[in-house]
């Protein structure tokens, strides 16, 4: 059926990874959609105290992951993929925005490798080095304007919202798409209700009551107009 996409993830934490057996990316896994393989920096770190990161050049404060033990761990995922082209992902607050359309395209790709930094960072020429090498695509993203303590759970949102729009990944696809007609456009979804009809004095809205198909859309699109005028508001667009 499908082509799976390979997911390989570099951390030196990489228990971080531990939920990725459960919900949706673990029945992904267990489908057979995906393939998800963990690797621990250290394991690439040599000399007795095994480390990973070094004081910066030109001085200042906190340390930097050193280009080596990248430069191995990345070219065994490399070696070890039968893949024609990979994408190698650095999550960063400097890398361009992740958002629905960026999830799209890396949906489509073969080989999704996830270089998972901490400190203030990793050495600067082992994604210079990965920019020259033939098959290798370097993407640097953020999922947002603030500081992780590490790329590991930004790489969790990554491929969360990558691995729901690989196909029969979801049961109901009707759902991505009604997302692919909004979230693109940064159209706020309408208010959803379900039973009771009334809770806690709340009532639903009438008009979803109505069976009237043609009204129900219609203020639907509404609602979803004036809350994203809302935002827009709060958010000074
Ligand atoms: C991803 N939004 C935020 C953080 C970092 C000062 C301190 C640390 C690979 O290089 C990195 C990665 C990360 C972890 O990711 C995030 C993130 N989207 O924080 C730093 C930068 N400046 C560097």
């Amino acid at each position: 059926m499908m082509n799976k996409i390979t997911f390989d993830l570099i951390s030196i934490f990489p228990d971080y990874f531990a939920p990725l057996k459960l919900s949706l990316i673990g029945k992904a896994e267990e489908n057979g959609l995906v393939e998800i393989k963990i690797h621990d920096l250290r394991d690439q770190a040599h000399g007795v105290h095994k480390s990973v990161d070094d004081t910066p050049y030109g001085g200042g404060a906190g340390m930097v992951m050193s280009p080596e033990p990248w430069g191995a761990a990345i070219d065994q995922v490399l070696a070890s993929s039968d893949a024609t082209t990979h994408e190698l992902i650095v999550l960063t607050p400097a890398g361009e925005k992740l958002t629905q359309v960026v999830a799209a395209e890396l949906a489509t790709k073969e080989h999704l490798i996830f270089a998972c930094g901490r400190y203030e960072g990793i050495d600067h020429r082992v994604t210079e080095h990965y920019r020259t090498v033939p098959g290798v695509r370097v993407r640097e993203l953020s999922i947002g304007d603030y500081v992780l303590g590490g790329g590991e759970v930004a790489t969790l949102v990554t491929m969360e919202a990558v691995i729901r729009l690989i196909p029969g990944v979801l049961g109901n696809p009707d759902s991505l798409v009604e997302e692919s007609h909004s979230l693109p456009e940064n159209v706020v979804e309408y208010p959803n209700y379900t039973k009771p009809a009334s809770w806690r004095g709340l009532e639903v809205p009438e008009v979803l009551l109505s069976g009237n198909h043609a009204l129900i859309k219609k203020w639907r699109t509404e609602q979803a107009q004036t809350r994203t005028r809302k935002l827009g508001e709060q958010t000074g667009e």
